[in-house]
């Protein structure tokens, strides 16, 4: 190598010198790393290298055919973040029981974490004052095949009345984690959730006017109890097995324009 770069000092500018220099060195890494299909190497490069295949100027732009709907139902509230964002918070605080459909576009891998709340007095656990002790219950179906069941994270940060003590009643408090919602946060730790029967949860009619086919009610150990539940659980590709395609760099490229005719007309 020493001697390959006295020549090209001595007969090359210094830019084509650089370039040849370039050159040298990937040849040789390709050829320690292909030994037996030298000739192959551009080749293998070009196939390889720009990732941008995937993401790249043939993206094209997605359309309500990519979304997957998500049907959600919580007793009594919740929060869904999705890859570390914000994505879906129920409309109505505890009452009445409702379900939030929505539609997402999903990315994978796709990490879920919910806040999920009972209705409870934040001081004393119980629910409409303080006469009584009311029990959670979360259930989460998307159309990728994605449901709630024992193999999600569960872990309880609010609860009481300690000991169903309603004469005089407790809570017990646990400080959430900044970024309990990030992808990388690490809920290894954290138990497994419970799985609750309809029986046990009791849902309201909306839940029977969705499909929740295949999901499970989960909560953390105490369904009455436990008032304040985060859960977690990261899906690593589509449960249907369906390929997707990656949306989540679009704004980064100059997507491939619709087919002439995709356009409708104004409104009549
Ligand atoms: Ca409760
Ligand atoms: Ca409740």
């Amino acid at each position: 190598m020493k001697t390959l770069l006295i020549a090209l000092n001595r007969h090359m500018t210094s830019a084509r010198a650089l370039h040849c220099i370039c050159l040298a060195a990937g040849l040789a890494f390709s050829a320690w790393t292909f030994p037996d299909i030298l000739p192959d190497i551009f080749r293998a490069a070009v196939a390889q290298e720009p990732s941008k295949s995937k993401q790249g100027a043939k993206l094209r732009k997605p359309s309500m055919a990519d979304t997957i709907r998500a049907n959600i139902y919580a007793d009594n509230w919740f929060m869904l973040y999705i890859n570390g964002e914000l994505a879906v918070v129920d409309s109505i605080q505890f009452i009445p029981h409702n379900v939030i459909s929505v539609d997402l576009l999903p990315t994978y891998p796709m990490t879920l974490a919910v806040m999920a709340r009972d209705n409870a007095d934040p001081k004393t656990g119980m629910e409409y004052a303080n006469t009584n002790i009311g029990d959670g219950g979360f259930i989460l179906k998307f159309a990728d095949g994605t449901v709630t069941d024992a193999s999600w994270k569960a872990k309880s940060f609010s609860t009481g009345p300690i000991g169903a003590d309603t004469k005089n009643p407790r809570v017990e408090n646990t400080p959430v984690p900044e970024n309990w919602f990030a992808v990388d946060f690490d809920d290894n730790t954290w138990p497994n959730a419970k799985e609750y029967s309809e029986d046990e949860v009791k849902p309201k009619q909306p839940y029977y006017d969705n499909d929740f086919q295949g999901a499970k009610f989960i909560w953390s150990n105490d369904v009455k109890l436990d008032n304040l539940v985060l859960f977690r659980k990261k899906v690593i590709s589509p449960p249907d097995g369906k390929e997707r395609i990656d949306f989540s760099n679009l704004n980064n490229i100059v997507p491939e324009q619709p087919p002439r005719g995709d356009r409708r007309g104004p409104p009549r």
